[in-house]
């Protein structure tokens, strides 16, 4: 008989450190499940054990380094880049953080067409659209039944109107997934800043978590100030947490320090290009408590908890939807410089982009990421390392094709901790000005430092010197010319294992 115990998302078998124990064996499938075969059958089973172990022979021991990424998280890892969409009485008001007091009828959009928001995300190549549910205003573009500030109390549709459910069908019906953005600050209700109010945020995050379909991300912004009676509030996050993962387990929650993902420590979109997917979050809080945007921008290097970071970034000055910035839109060259900055450095990237009051998004922005698009696209389709050699120092040689299949699943582990190198040769000399190294993130979080050589013809000179891979490091440098390319990864908390190295010559950089 053969059984699993304890199965996890790890799914390789590894045969080599089967080990005899009584009269079953054990193999192991990652350091904490095994399949056992009892002795008895295992003589039976000599065919397929050895049809395993050929198997084996294309799979590589690996032992995860803690802390590792949930499920949920690998999945986020993967997503890259989303939009984030600012909507609601600051629209109409021209404020980026409304006072709570706004009269809720002066919510109007004329023509709201939430399709045409998820359309342009999906043109764009985003994976999905973050709402402002509520802002700090406290203003609910749903009908909640805990506040009196929100879409029913406004002219839009004579207050029959529910902007989350319209957007909710529209994600659904262009296939992009969606998140919310429920601001815990609220300057509207008359309870904010005592303990009732932590009820009230919990039963409206309720109605916006179990009525509308799944989402992908809850998003908690850090800003703590005055409710409209003058006092603060204590929140109780913990609370909030087990709830929001009770109702929606396979979603990320992002604040400052997670618990899924983290703050990047700044608005700007940028990522720093040291950047470890790890944090200590012992002592710290959200809000004034956080850690130094610093550490927020880097990660701990041995950071007790997995919480990668979230880069956020408005297309516009403003989060805002403000007639006085349309030709203030970002064009699509600085969309794809915080591309690389961000995603380029192991992040993923929220790009805010806010309709106008019509309810759509103005024809700048779509522009824009029409343009960001097709340089993204432009940069990354044809891979230079077609027809390419790989040999490395150390490790199996035949799975070094691995790294070369554009497939995210299959992998190649060094068998040293310090000094792999691994060497590219072209089948003729090429241009390039852009390597990108991904590494098995599901194993753990490994490279501190790599560096670049192109050969000369007589000697390799260093092209590039990096820190951290992670799961995607854009490593971009002057164009060479070279049939001979090395990666040394210089030092690593445990021996490398990486997914995937591409070559690009990328005009736009
Ligand atoms: C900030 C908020 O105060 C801004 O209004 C905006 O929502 C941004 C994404 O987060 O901290
Ligand atoms: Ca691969």
């Amino acid at each position: 008989m053969i059984s699993t115990t304890n199965t996890s998302n790890l799914d390789f078998v590894n045969l080599f450190t089967a080990e005899p124990q009584g009269s079953r064996v054990y193999a192991e499938i990652n350091s904490n499940s095994y399949i056992s075969f009892s002795i008895p059958i295992m003589r039976n089973c000599l065919l397929l054990i050895s049809c395993l172990l050929t198997t084996a022979l294309f799979s590589q021991s690996v032992k995860p380094l803690p802390p590792l990424p949930s499920k949920v998280q690998l999945k986020w890892h993967e997503k890259e880049f989303y939009l984030f969409i600012h909507f609601g009485p600051n629209t109409f008001t021209d404020k980026e953080w409304g006072e709570g007091n706004e009269d809720p009828s002066i919510f109007n959009p004329t023509a709201l067409d939430c399709e045409q928001w998820a359309r342009i995300a999906k043109k764009a190549g985003a994976k999905g659209i973050i709402l402002t549910a509520k802002h700090h205003d406290g203003f609910c573009l749903w009908p909640s039944k805990f506040s009196t500030h929100t879409v029913r109390e406004s002219k839009w549709m004579d207050g029959k109107g529910d902007v989350v459910k319209a957007l909710s069908n529209a994600c659904k019906k262009i296939g992009i997934e969606m998140g919310v953005y429920i601001s815990p600050w609220d300057r509207n209700h008359p309870l904010y800043g005592t303990a009732a109010y932590n009820d009230i945020y919990l039963s409206s995050m309720k109605e916006l978590l179990t009525n509308y379909g799944k989402y992908f991300e809850l998003w908690w912004d850090g800003a703590n100030g005055e409710g409209p009676n003058g006092k603060k509030q204590q929140y109780d996050f913990h609370r909030f947490e087990d709830s929001a993962f009770k109702w929606q387990p396979q979603l990320v929650i992002f604040s400052d320090i997670g618990p899924s993902i983290r703050w990047c420590g700044n608005e700007n979109g940028t990522i720093n290009s040291t950047n470890w997917n790890l944090l200590d979050t012992a002592g710290f809080k959200r809000g004034h408590g956080a850690p130094p945007t610093d550490t927020l921008n880097r990660g701990n290097v041995n950071g007790k908890q997995w919480i990668p970071a979230e880069a956020d970034v408005s297309i516009r000055p403003g989060w805002f939807y403000h007639a006085k910035e349309d030709s203030k839109v970002k064009t699509p060259q600085t969309l794809f410089n915080l591309y690389l900055r961000s995603v380029g450095n192991g992040g993923n990237l929220l790009l805010n982009v806010p309709p106008d009051r019509t309810g759509r998004i103005n024809a700048a922005d779509s522009a824009s990421l029409m343009g960001f698009r097709a340089l993204r696209e432009s940069a990354f389709t044809t891979d230079l390392l077609k027809g390419a050699k790989l040999t490395a120092n150390t490790g199996d040689q035949k799975t070094l094709a691995n790294l070369t299949d554009h497939n995210i699943q299959t992998y190649w582990s060094s068998k040293q901790q310090d000094n792999t190198q691994i060497v590219i040769s072209f089948p003729k000399k090429t241009e390039l000005n852009t390597l990108v190294l991904e590494e098995m993130i599901a194993y753990g979080q490994r490279v501190s430092n790599f560096t670049i050589e192109t050969f000369d013809g007589t000697q390799y000179q260093t092209v590039f010197t990096g820190t951290t891979i992670g799961r995607k490091k854009i490593a971009s440098f002057k164009k060479q010319e070279t049939d001979k390319l090395r990666v040394t990864i210089g030092g690593a908390k445990a021996a490398p294992v990486l997914r995937e190295v591409s070559a690009y010559l990328i005009s736009s950089l």
